[in-house]
């Protein structure tokens, strides 16, 4: 008998890593951008950028940037007093709004160097609104190649609004008065009669709020492709599948506190429950609340008939299996293959890349307008946007999972239409899984603190005290899984790592082909197997779904500070976004006494999935498998949640060695 030499695959010990320690150069961009995003609802509290801002005039230096034409209208409109005012609330989905903010991003994306995007942005930042300004910034730091890699503060810390409830800001308030430092508990909203509150810490997490908001700065709807010369590959299945992803992790979190999956949103029916969001905006008031039992109402502007409309035409689309072009009517596109799935996410969304606005509309955003402004739809009371038209803050509602899981559903019907994948798709030959070692998996709550300096105004003779919201929030305790593997030759794998409930509300088993549609993907990474037996050793740290805690804007300036005066180094990793789930969040809460869960392990043949040369260890930032990359195309060739995405028609995923199914046990553990 052949004797297999056991081959230890560390992956931390390979892995390509792309950071480097920063220049003085990158080091003082990083500075400026921190300091523009300093207490944003404040005039420029650094007389530098202050001064800067006051001398630049763009239209002296209109040869500093590659479109004259949005400069031009941009300085027009703010010198005719048409843009909305500092202090007003920015509303994205708001189509005056939107565009006023995309000509700000344009001025700055086109500035043609680092000097002139710089004045612009202090020149803007004291001027135009402050929504507008942080949104513009951050997008276009995020997308400009002289400021990949910057790290941009926290959005909770940018504008904690957005993320605390009202309570606290005014103990926060009271607490400065007082000039004493504080650290002030924050609930959920909710109280326990609402079933709803047992998953709060989910929707009101901020990270999770955090990773929603700049998934949709890296993939903005409005992007346009050829006028800014950055292809988003792959952009309308990633919205399928992030918000895919936030539905099958929501879910597991309602299963783990004894409620049942979340019910899909229906335009004639009640929303069930109602929203009382407790929190306020800066200036303009609290977020509207929403009753139980509410009816969708006709806006002014968008109608219910509408948004029906736009789904029976989509899902006609679905069942034909194609859809119209806008451009020719007598041309059809078909969806009956593996790129339809990213043309139906660019249609429902709509982004600016959907075939047929005009036709199939714009099914999401409309969901959210309609749902933010349900209670108020005719403007009769003046209220506010609702929580459901940012995407800060939108998890909060649970009808913001009911909308997603309509809307997931629609993408499910697309599907479920294509032909199952067979056997020899699914193989891989002389690749045979063994065994798959879990460590314990065990979960807890933790106290975090929010910093709450952004949230309060300066006033005259006050200064500055150290006031912190503390927020309770869902951790697991790090582990590491062990893929034993045989392999016939010297070959690279991409290793898929999956996990779904095992047993529905009811307590049945979940039958594969519906527990598909139900799996969390934990971790994708490509390794090397010798020829013989492998041991392929992973950390839950290493996911490639999640990302740490953002460094505190106080920490990042103190770091900055430190690496320019040369007593610390500053990791660039030019790859490196903001988008992905927290690390903590990688697991569903589970239960005390342990709750069962389906583990899935795939091992597919990397030659087949890779869309470039790179390394197959290349690190793309580390978090690609709900954000994407912004700089490369999406890297893995297979659908998004392949093999699970489509219906398994029963004897393909028989004696398919390369794939293994296993029990774990999550149990939760109270620490107070
Ligand atoms: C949180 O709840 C506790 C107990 O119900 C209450 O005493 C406290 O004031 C609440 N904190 C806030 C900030 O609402
Ligand atoms: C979709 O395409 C596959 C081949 O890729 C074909 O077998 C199948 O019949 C097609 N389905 C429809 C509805 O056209
Ligand atoms: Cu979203």
């Amino acid at each position: 008998m052949a004797r297999f030499a056991l081959t230890l695959i560390a992956c931390t010990l390979v892995v390509a890593v792309a950071a480097t320690p920063a220049d003085q150069e990158f080091l003082t961009k990083q500075k400026e951008i921190v300091k523009l995003l300093n207490k944003v609802h404040e005039l420029n509290f650094y007389q530098d950028q202050a001064t800067i801002g006051k001398d630049w005039d763009p239209l002296a230096h209109l040869d500093s940037y590659k479109n004259v034409r949005v400069v031009k209208e941009l300085v027009k409109e703010l010198k005719n007093g048409k843009l909305i005012k500092r202090g007003e609330i920015f509303n994205l989905f708001n189509e005056e709004h939107r565009r006023e903010m995309i000509l700000l991003f344009e001025t700055l994306f086109f500035a043609k160097d680092w000097d002139t995007f710089h004045k612009t942005a202090c020149w803007a930042r004291d001027k135009i609104n402050e929504g507008q300004f942080v949104y513009a910034l951050s997008v276009a730091t995020l997308h400009r190649a002289d400021t990949r890699g910057i790290r941009l503060p926290p959005a909770y810390e940018t504008y904690p609004h957005l993320f605390v409830t009202s309570q606290v800001i005014h103990e926060a308030y009271a607490a400065k008065m007082r000039q004493e430092p504080a650290v002030i508990h924050m609930n959920f909203t909710g109280t326990v009669r609402n079933p709803e509150q047992r998953v709060a810490y989910f929707g009101e997490d901020v990270g999770m709020n955090s990773h929603h908001a700049v998934f949709h700065m890296d993939w903005p709807f409005w992007w346009n492709e050829e006028k800014y010369g950055l292809t988003k590959d792959r952009k309308g299945e990633l919205f399928w599948y992030m918000h895919h992803q936030l539905i099958t992790r929501f879910d597991a979190e309602r299963l783990s506190n004894d409620l049942n999956e979340v019910e899909a949103l229906h335009w004639d029916k009640p929303i069930v429950e109602g929203f009382y969001p407790q929190t306020t905006y800066r200036k303009g008031g609290e977020f509207p609340a929403r009753p139980d039992n509410f009816m969708f109402h006709d806006l002014k502007d968008h109608r219910v008939a509408d948004l029906e409309a736009y789904e029976e035409r989509i899902r006609e689309a679905i069942s034909a299996g194609v859809i119209f072009d806008a451009h020719d009517p007598n041309t059809f596109i078909s969806l009956n293959n593996t790129e339809g799935i990213d043309k139906l996410g660019a249609i429902i969304e709509a982004s600016s890349c959907s075939i047929n606005p005009s036709f199939y509309g714009s099914l999401h955003n409309l969901g959210h307008i309609i749902l933010g402004r349900v209670v108020d739809p005719l403007g009769k009371f003046g209220m506010p946007p609702g929580v459901m038209e940012h995407f800060e803050t939108a998890t909060r509602d649970p009808a913001f999972f009911r909308l997603h899981k309509h809307i997931d559903n629609i993408f499910k019907e697309h599907k479920d239409s294509l032909v199952p994948y067979t056997h020899e798709e699914l193989d891989v030959e002389g690749v045979d899984i063994k065994n798959v070692e879990v460590d314990d998996l065990v979960t807890y709550f933790e106290d975090f603190d929010i910093d709450m300096l952004n949230a309060l105004d300066d006033a005259a003779g006050l200064t500055d005290v150290d006031i912190k919201a503390r927020v309770q929030r869902l951790n697991h305790k790090p582990f590491g899984i062990k893929i034993i593997a045989n392999s016939a030759a010297e070959k690279t794998v991409t290793v898929r790592l999956f996990l779904a409930p095992k047993y529905d509300w009811y307590g049945r088993e979940v039958p594969l082909d519906i527990q598909r549609w139900k799996f969390i993907e934990l971790d994708k990474f490509a390794v090397k197997l010798t020829a013989g037996e492998n041991a392929i050793v992973r950390k839950s740290s290493e996911s490639s779904v999640t990302i740490p805690d953002p460094v505190s804007t106080h920490d990042l300036r103190k770091l900055v500070d430190d690496a320019i005066a040369g007593t610390a180094t500053l990791e660039v990793d030019k790859d490196v976004r903001h988008c992905g789930v927290p690390d903590r969040l990688l697991l569903p809460k589970g239960k005390t006494n342990g709750m069962k869960y389906t583990m899935f392990v795939m091992l597919s043949d990397f030659e087949e999935d890779k869309v470039n040369d790179l390394p197959h260890d290349y690190e793309y930032g580390g978090f690609v498998s709900y954000c994407g990359t912004i700089n490369h195309k999406y890297p893995d060739k297979k659908p998004m949640g392949w093999p699970l995405d489509r219906k398994i028609c029963k004897d393909s995923f028989h004696d398919v060695t390369n794939m293994y199914f296993r029990d774990v046990e999550i149990k939760f553990e109270h620490t107070h």
